[in-house]
This record gives structure tokens, sequence and C-alpha cells, in this order.
């Protein structure tokens, strides 16, 4: 793995001191960029575009992007068509960060289409980073916000079907194969300033049919999302116990604190997460997706499939596979 000439000066000075204090001496300039999650992240990312294109701040365009999947009701995602738990509840995670220390978070949260901006209010007007379940929907509508059905008569109608066998195993990549029983949806998405200045967010439904109560990686913070000023910023996508279980974006964020590129640093979470596992996430699926106060964006998964979209300052979006333990083959 490559370490960045940034990141071998500083340990090469020894120390946490050294390497907090290790800066160049004129910062280059940002290549300002949006990345998100899937394919479904283009539209997501055109969103997030405009939001900036009309003067809003990263975090109101890592929202604007969040909410477009969560309102789409032509897929089985996070907020309104998603599919439920066992018990027929359609629940949401979704957690909002800036790369000031700033964090708001709800889990099993029933009822809302948007979860990530009442994440958002608990970050702006709570001392918390995080509610959940009951006390999440007490906040929401103190916040103003209106409750509405989730759970479709399409939604509904896999969940019954899913009943008569019980059988719980995600499918990898179910969140690009459209009308999959196991469709789940979570974006990431993560922007990079002109400044440097990153924000991001990660909304789900979490894993279809799941145990009541369960609580993936993506609203806690450091597991589904982590933003760090002057670093960057990382997320993840999958079977979120594995994620939770390493910490998976805050490893990734350290690994470019250390001077890892952004693939390198997913790169490394996703060999851990292989070793440490082994034949138990032999078919599950885990991305990452990083970017780095440079705007440069890196991923990696552990099975082929993972797809991820990247929006430029022109507005162009490409969407790209990313590398993974089985192929393709990386590129930088
Ligand atoms: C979870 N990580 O709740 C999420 C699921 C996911 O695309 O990423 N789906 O485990």
């Amino acid at each position: 793995m490559r370490m960045s000439r940034r990141g071998a000066i500083a340990i090469g000075l020894g120390g946490a001191a050294a390497i907090a204090s290790a800066k160049p001496a004129t910062r280059p300039k940002s290549r300002a960029l949006i990345v998100s999650t899937w394919d479904f992240g283009a539209a997501a990312n055109d969103a997030a575009y405009a939001r900036l294109q009309a003067g809003g701040s990263l975090l109101d365009a890592v929202e604007a992007g969040a909410k477009v999947p969560e309102a789409d009701p032509s897929n089985h995602s996070v907020g309104y068509s998603g599919y439920p738990d066992r018990e027929g509840h359609v629940t949401l995670d979704a957690i909002i960060m800036d790369d000031r220390g700033n964090v708001g978070a709800v889990a099993a949260l029933e009822d809302f289409m948007h979860p990530i901006s009442v994440a958002r209010r608990v970050m702006e007007k709570t001392p918390h980073t995080m509610l959940v379940g009951e006390g999440a929907r007490q906040f929401a509508l103190e916040q103003g916000f209106t409750t509405t059905r989730l759970l479709t008569p399409e939604a509904e109608a896999a969940w019954r079907e899913w009943l008569k066998t019980s059988e719980y195993k995600p499918v990898a990549n179910s969140e690009n194969l459209r009308g999959s029983a196991l469709d789940h949806d979570t974006i990431g998405i993560l922007a990079c300033g002109a400044d440097g200045r990153l924000a991001g967010a990660c909304t789900t439904s979490g894993m279809a049919f799941k145990l009541r109560g369960r609580i993936g990686d993506s609203p806690q913070s450091g597991c589904g999302l982590l933003v760090e000023a002057a670093v960057g910023a990382a997320t993840a996508t999958g079977v979120g116990e594995e994620v939770t279980r390493i910490a998976g974006s805050a490893r990734v964020v350290s690994s470019m604190r250390a001077g890892l590129s952004p693939i390198d640093a997913c790169h490394e979470a996703i060999l851990h997460i292989a070793k440490l596992r082994g034949d138990a996430v032999k078919d599950a699926q885990v991305g990452f997706l990083a970017i780095n106060s440079l705007g440069e964006v890196g991923a990696y998964a552990l099975q082929p499939g993972f797809t991820y979209a990247v929006t430029d300052t022109a507005g162009r979006t490409t969407v790209t596979a990313a590398a993974s333990l089985k192929g393709p083959v990386r590129t930088r």
C-alpha cells in the first residue's frame, strides 16, 4: 500500500504531536465534489449539486441529496416504500455530520418521510447526537414534521411473502437489484468544497425484515459515516453488523489521517473485515466510499458490484464500479 508523502513525513517525525502539526507549507486547492453510494447516488448528487448552486451549504447539499432516495417510491428504499422489519414496521436510521464536530442522528424512527431532516434537527436543536424510537418520533412531531404511512401495499405484500419462510439472508448488491426481496437502499453521500471543508449524510431503512429494534451501522458515528476536518470523510454500505464491528468509517478516516489515499484506506478496512470474519463474510457485501480534504475519491468492497457516483464542479456525474477483493482490478 502506498503512503502519501505527507503521511510518510508525519510518521517519520514520530508521535501524535508531529502528526497533528504536519501541514503542507501551502495548501493545494481542493477539488470540490459530491460522491455517493450506488447507482441511485447519481440522482442524489444532482439534487445536492443543485442545492450548492442555489447557494446552500455543504450540509444543505448532503441533506438534499439524501432526501432523494428517502422519498423515491420506485424502489424499496429508505423512507417511503421501504421494506419493514419482521413485525411489519418500517424503521429508519439516519445521520448527518459536518467537519466541526456537529453530528445528529436518529435510529429506529417510524412514520417520517425524511429521517435525515429529523437527524439534522437533532444536531441543531438538541445537546444530543442521537435519538431513537419513540423519543425520536416525539421530537420529530415537536419539530413540526408530519407523519406518513411508509409501508406501501407492494412492500407489505413482499413482507407477507417473506413471512412464509422467514429466511434472513442478505443478498450482496441488492441495492442495485431493484425489486429484489431483500432490497435495501442505503445512501451515503459526502461533499467536499473548494476550500477543503467536508460534510456527509447517511440514511437507510436498513436490512429488510430485520429483527424489531435492530439498528445498523448507518446512524452510528464512526460506523456508517465519519467526517473529519482537514483529513476526509468516509461512509459505508452493505451488511451493517460487519461495519459496526470494526467502526468502519472511523477506521477509514484514521487511515487517511495517517497518510493513506482514500482507496488504500477503504481497501485496508475491507481487508481487515475479511481477515477478522473469514467464511462469515464470504458471500456478504460491505463497501466503503471515502474522500479526502483534497477532493480525492476512493472506494473498495468485499464483493464486486458496489458502485458509486461522483459529481464534479461542472455538475457532471459518473458512476464507477468499485474495486473489490474479488475484482474488478483496482484503478487509481
Ligand atoms: C444496514 N448498512 O442497515 C445498512 C444497510 C445498507 O444498502 O447499507 N444497505 O446494515
